[in-house]
């Protein structure tokens, strides 16, 4: 069992969980799009979901970009296992956020709440993606915990 495992051989490794510009507002606008959960909610179950599977767990929300380049480059030095981003607004515009996440060795995935192929054109093309070792969306805020459960098997986590 991972959790048992990551204790007994030292730190636990760590994940990062980015989350981009007004995804504060989760659970209090558009909850027909978005849902009634809050950003609180989506981190509970991060957390959750990290626990289950052994890994210490930073979870960060930012309507800056810079300071999310800043957070995928802090997960670069300080070696975290791998990285979960949903960009939101920036997935379509950001260069810089992708130059970043280019420079991370470990796994980057990347999600989205909705599903950003059946909504408007403009949401479809993500660059993001080229850096990604796989793309969750659609599922909700439950996107999150298959992002972690799907990282943990191929981090070669033991459930
Ligand atoms: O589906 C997703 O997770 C998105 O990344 C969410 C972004 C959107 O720009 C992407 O195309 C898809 C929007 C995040 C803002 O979320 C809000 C939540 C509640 C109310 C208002 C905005």
């Amino acid at each position: 069992m991972a959790r048992g495992n990551s204790r007994l051989s030292g730190m636990a490794k760590t994940i990062y969980v980015l989350n981009g510009p007004n995804l504060d507002l989760l659970g209090t606008r558009e909850p027909h799009i978005y849902g009634r959960s809050t950003l609180a909610d989506v981190e509970k179950l991060c957390r959750t979901a990290a626990d289950r599977h052994g890994f210490a767990l930073v979870f960060r929300q930012s309507n800056h970009e810079g300071q999310i380049i800043d957070w995928i480059n802090d997960a670069r030095s300080e070696k975290a296992a791998g990285l979960i981003i949903n960009p939101a607004g920036h997935t379509t515009t950001s260069v810089a956020i992708l130059d970043a996440l280019l420079a991370m060795e470990s796994p980057v995935v990347e999600v989205h709440i909705t599903n950003i192929h059946a909504r408007e054109e403009f949401r479809r093309h993500s660059y993001v993606s080229r850096a990604a070792r796989a793309v969750i969306c659609g599922f909700g805020i439950n996107g999150y915990s298959l992002a972690i459960a799907g990282l943990a098997s191929l981090l070669g986590a033991k459930e």
